[in-house]
């Protein structure tokens, strides 16, 4: 089996390579140019390749005709997307259908990599019939490649959508929360910083790890009958217990050391977000690491590479 995987370098990326490899595929990842070549990951052939670019992408898709296409490359941080909402756009939504179009052309299976913040404002817990109401440049453009992977789906191809809630490990850059804070904690711990400066310290999330939703990914992939998953731990937690946990790790109480800004604060905040993965959990998935273990996995690998000069 041979598959393709968009947005190779980013954390999903990683991780679905190594799952993919010990299952015994070969694996394709793309990356823009502007992409350092040191961050691919190892055991796979990484080439150039931009979804927003349509004729590039059906050229990569006919000429290495995998079988399976995981749809991963995205403008991932929603905050940024507030001021760059036709990038967001270009690549989430219109990346997402030239990958359709393609696979559509040589009969390639698609993964999309869909969201939990379609459901934006809607009230938790949120499953497959939640409505969407998204709260973001980020979540608008999603949502589109979600109509048009339901779209394609329903013209007679295999196009399947994991609803990611938020995942996190390592391997997060610190435009994500969990790893500013996990990296902050290093600094604090190593006396390199005195405080971090957060922002909405009252959102929920339902965080789980990204080793195991990428197994979720594969598992959505492999059903007779292409459909749509939510994919999350079903536990709720707010950025304040994310805090707690992380400091705690490093025995350290957050209050001494967390300050907030308005800066930090979105356009529109998506409060309150935790997922029910009863559909996911009917073909085999549940989520094997906690929030605790996460957490702590992320402080150790930051006070880790803090320790050898890294970031
Ligand atoms: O870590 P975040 O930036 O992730 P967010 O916005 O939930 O998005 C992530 O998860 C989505 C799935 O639900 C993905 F679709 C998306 O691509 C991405 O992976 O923010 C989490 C929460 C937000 O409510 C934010 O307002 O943390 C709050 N927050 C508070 N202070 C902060 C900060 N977020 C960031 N990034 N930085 C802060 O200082």
């Amino acid at each position: 089996m041979k598959a393709l995987i968009t947005g190779v370098q980013g954390q999903d990326g990683f991780y679905l390579s190594d799952f993919l490899l010990s299952k015994g595929y070969e694996v394709v990842g793309t990356r823009r140019s502007v992409e350092d070549p040191r961050l691919n990951p190892p055991g796979i052939r990484v080439v150039y390749g931009d979804v927003a670019d349509a004729c590039g992408m059906l050229e990569l898709i006919e000429d290495e005709r995998p079988d399976e296409i995981y749809n991963l490359a995205a403008i991932t941080h929603v905050a940024d997307s507030f001021s760059a909402q036709a990038i967001a756009s270009a690549v989430n939504y219109n990346g997402a259908c030239n990958v359709l179009a393609a696979a559509r052309r040589t009969g390639a299976k698609v993964y999309q990599a869909s969201t939990s913040e379609l459901f934006g404002s809607s009230a938790p817990p949120q499953n497959e019939d939640t409505p969407m109401r998204p709260r973001s440049p980020y979540a608008v453009a999603k949502l589109g490649a979600y109509w048009a992977t339901r779209n394609m789906r329903d013209r007679g191809m295999f196009a399947c959508q994991g609803i990611l809630f938020n995942h996190e490990s390592p391997r997060r850059t610190p435009g994500f929360v969990t790893q500013k804070v996990a990296r902050a904690v290093a600094d604090i711990h190593k006396g390199l910083a005195d405080h971090v400066t957060l922002g909405n310290l009252d959102a929920c999330r339902d965080w789980g790890h990204a080793a195991d939703f990428v197994r979720a990914m594969w598992l959505i992939m492999q059903q007779e009958v292409p459909d749509d998953y939510v994919i999350a731990t079903g536990e709720m937690r707010s950025v304040r217990d994310l805090c707690k946990v992380a400091f705690a790790a490093a025995d350290m109480d957050y209050r001494d050391y967390v300050r907030t800004s308005k800066a930090f604060h979105r356009p529109l905040e998506v409060e309150r977000l935790c997922g029910d993965p009863t559909k996911a959990r009917s073909i085999g998935w549940a989520p094997t690491v906690s929030f605790e273990a996460m957490v702590k996995e992320m402080v150790d690998a930051a006070i880790q590479s803090r320790s050898v000069g890294a970031f």
